[in-house]
């Protein structure tokens, strides 16, 4: 039986500069697993706590040496001698150990860490890529085969709370054809943003770029970005509805003011209703396949009316929505408010239910995006997570910065390895 001789946090940088925290486990065989954590800016109400020190004379108060010490001395004692590939085990000790719903006590970072670093000290010992220990977790048995890679939509132009405060939609992206394989659709979203940043450089716009390393240009509108991206495509050879779409972000809880939407587009504040036509416009006029978070993450009626106009179209995911919660899932998939869910590991706290949160949503048909935080690190462990439980979408941000490309990279040698092509 291999077995967890040690486990030990640090406290390190996420890409915005905000400490984190990074885990390693340290097995009996030697192996070692390694993990660390991002961090959002645009949260929902509703996901896991993260711990933060709030002591203001370290780090603005976003220190997270609590979370180091809850792994180095409350977590860490009390799984050395486990049995290492019983991930389900680990996780609901440490669910046990923390006695809270949203792991307000040790902290979801803490957690999360040890959760994810347990399962990359797992597929070490076992000597299997993660994405097949990740695959065998899920399925309950070794995987036989993989035959798709998931697809990536490109978040190329940042607004919203990733952004410099000019556009109120969050993330503008740009999305191959899920028939492209994984290196090809990489490089179309690679063009694409090439081709913006000259085009903002032709109108004397800013091009230095957000929280996700798309640019956070200084437009006038939202739909000025639309037009750029759409421009920027027609100078490449890919055809626009067929080979590649658009996809919004819109995080519309964060630009919803005393239940109105306000949108720079639009002289006054919209109404649910008035906002779901908004949205609808876009996308005829944009080609928009996927559309996220288009309502606030307590606005259900409003979700309701939209998946029912568009869900058969497009695929309308759930982020701040469902916050990766076994809980908001059921009630989206009874009520039918949504025909996708984001899921971030962060956002629930441990692998296991990460894991059981895809299995509710596969059954449900729902399509599953693994994605990143705005505030993220060169961990590529969700790249591998994707692929493991076959996603049909990941969102890793521009393709472009360390953190972000540091994934796509992960995800081109898993796609050499698998010798997907097609
Ligand atoms: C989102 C995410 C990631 P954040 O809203 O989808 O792109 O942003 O990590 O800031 O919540
Ligand atoms: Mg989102």
């Amino acid at each position: 039986m291999v077995t967890i001789k040690r486990i030990s946090a640090i406290e390190i940088l996420d890409s915005r500069g905000n400490p984190t925290i990074e885990t390693s486990v340290e097995l009996n065989d030697g192996s070692i697993g390694i993990a660390s954590v991002p961090s959002g800016a645009s949260v929902s109400t509703y996901e896991a706590w993260e711990i933060r020190d709030g002591d203001p004379h370290r780090y603005h108060g976003m220190g997270v040496l609590k979370a180091v010490s809850n792994v180095n001395n409350i977590i860490g004692p009390k799984m050395n001698g486990m049995d290492v590939v019983r991930q389900g085990k680990v996780d609901q000790t440490m669910l046990e150990l923390d006695g809270t719903p949203n792991k307000i006590r040790l902290g979801a970072n803490a957690i999360l860490s040890v959760s994810l670093a347990v399962a990359d000290a797992s597929a070490k010992a076992l000597k299997l890529p993660l994405y097949v220990y990740i695959a065998e977790l899920i399925q309950n048995k070794l995987p036989k085969k993989f035959d798709h890679m998931p697809t990536p939509t490109f978040n190329v132009i940042n607004g919203g709370k990733h952004g410099t405060g000019n556009l109120d939609i969050q993330e503008f992206h740009v999305v191959p054809a899920t028939i492209k394989p994984y290196h090809e659709a990489l490089r179309m979203g690679e063009e694409v943003y090439q081709q913006i940043k000259e085009i903002l450089i032709a109108r004397n716009a800013n091009y230095a770029v957000g929280d996700e390393g798309g640019y956070a240009p200084n437009l006038f509108t939202n739909l000025d970005a639309l037009e750029i991206m759409m421009e920027a495509i027609r100078n490449t050879p890919y055809k626009i509805g067929l080979e590649i779409f658009l996809g919004l972000d819109v995080a519309a809880t964060h630009i919803k003011k005393e239940n109105l939407y306000v949108i720079k587009d639009r002289a006054t504040p919209l109404t649910t209703e008035e906002f779901i036509e908004f949205l609808s416009d876009l996308h005829r006029d944009y080609r928009i396949l996927l559309l996220e978070d288009p309502l606030s993450e307590n606005d259900w009626k409003g979700w309701q009316i939209l998946t029912s106009k568009l869900g058969n179209e497009i695929n309308i995911i759930g982020d701040d929505l469902l916050a990766t919660n076994p809980q908001r899932l059921q009630k989206a998939i009874a009520e039918k408010a949504c025909t996708a869910i984001l899921i971030k590991p962060n956002q629930i706290g441990t692998l296991s239910e990460t894991l059981a949160v895809i299995k509710i949503a596969n059954a449900a048909d729902f399509k599953v995006i693994v994605s990143n935080r705005s505030g993220e690190t060169n961990d590529t462990f969700i790249a591998d997570l994707a692929v493991g439980v076959g996603a049909e979408y990941i969102k890793f941000g521009a393709p472009a910065r360390g953190e972000r490309v540091a994934k796509y990279n992960r995800l081109l040698h898993i796609e050499r390895e698998l010798k997907i092509t097609s």
